[in-house]
């Protein structure tokens, strides 16, 4: 189960339409683009689940329906910013919880505790570096409920299959009665989600390219990164977003520490990421599949976005 990255690398370079996993866009320096992504006014996702967060935290908290204490456990935690607005909101009513943000990136982690600490001083909270799953397990342990944060459409990333694996594998390491707050992007007018991924900045194509310089260095490969453009697309049918690499020529790349070379093709994609948009009716759909049962859905003033609070039955 546990492929490395440089298998996962050979593996999707050697297909016949080859493919990179998103999942190794987030090395420190990826994980600092993905900021500016979220940053960009094109990248609606940031501002419509912060307005969620921030607007209806009490009617989040209200819906738990939690005793204290209780966990939180974010996946994926990031730079925290989006959940700060909750977390401020539980620490002015006195409530009693802990605060376990889980990321890959030791150093998001790193700046989360340090600006958390600071700006709320009376939080307890509990980072962890590394898998979820272990974490998740750990925490199943716990006399206390737990919330799991699963936020910024990050199931969007996968396939359906995958998707509800991974849902069922989070849905085993929760105690009944946990609950299970997910953000999903919302189905909308196609202009705004295309406009979302294929930015006219072109920060969205340096998250991209970076996973060939992130290859360079950990793979010893020689990925020119000028030889390789980037372009998204978004099929309103199917809710899906892909994103992909383009070799703008013909032209042969050498991973020297796994001794291999890779030929592409003039105009040849590599397909590197799935960003899924949902509709309303699907998430239920998936829910139910999953074994949990819909408490609520929290939406932005827009409809673009969705938090949606399931819980484990
Ligand atoms: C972090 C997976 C939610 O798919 O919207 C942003 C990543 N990719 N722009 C997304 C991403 C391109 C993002 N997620």
């Amino acid at each position: 189960m546990t492929n490395t990255f440089a298998q996962d690398i050979l593996e999707g370079l050697s297909a016949t339409e080859k493919h990179l996993p998103s999942k190794y866009f987030y090395d420190d320096n990826g994980s600092r683009i993905f900021q500016d992504i979220m940053n960009m006014p094109e990248y609606y996702l940031t501002n419509s689940e912060f307005e969620i967060l921030s607007m209806q935290c009490q009617q989040i908290v209200q819906a738990l329906e939690f005793s204290e204490p209780f966990n939180i456990l974010e996946l994926g935690a990031g730079d925290g910013f989006k959940t700060f607005k909750l977390l401020e909101y539980l620490v002015a009513q006195n409530i009693d919880f802990n605060y376990v943000p889980i990321d890959i990136s030791q150093e998001a982690m790193d700046i989360l505790e340090k600006r958390l600490k600071e700006r709320l001083p009376g939080l307890n909270i509990k980072p962890q570096v590394g898998d979820y799953f272990k974490i998740l397990k750990e925490n199943k342990q716990s006399e206390f409920p737990s919330l799991l944060l699963f936020l910024g459409s990050n199931i969007g990333n996968y396939l359906e299959p995958k998707a509800e694996e991974l849902l069922e594998l989070f849905n085993k390491n929760m105690k009944k009665g946990d609950k299970l707050l997910i953000g999903f992007d919302l189905k909308k007018n196609p202009i705004t989600i295309q406009q979302a991924y294929f930015d006219p900045h072109g920060i969205t194509k340096r998250f991209n390219l970076n996973l060939l310089l992130r290859i360079n260095r950990e793979l010893e490969a020689d990925f020119k990164i000028d030889d390789f453009d980037f372009f998204a697309h978004y099929n309103p049918i199917t809710g899906d977003v892909k994103s992909y690499i383009i070799s703008l020529r013909a032209q042969t790349v050498q991973l020297k520490a796994i001794n291999k070379s890779i030929t592409f093709d003039y105009n040849e994609l590599i397909w590197t990421e799935l960003s899924k948009k949902y509709a309303l009716n699907e998430i239920e759909a998936l829910a139910h599949k999953t074994a949990f049962k819909v408490n609520a859905n929290f939406l932005d003033c827009k409809h673009y976005f969705t938090d949606s609070l399931w819980e484990k039955g």
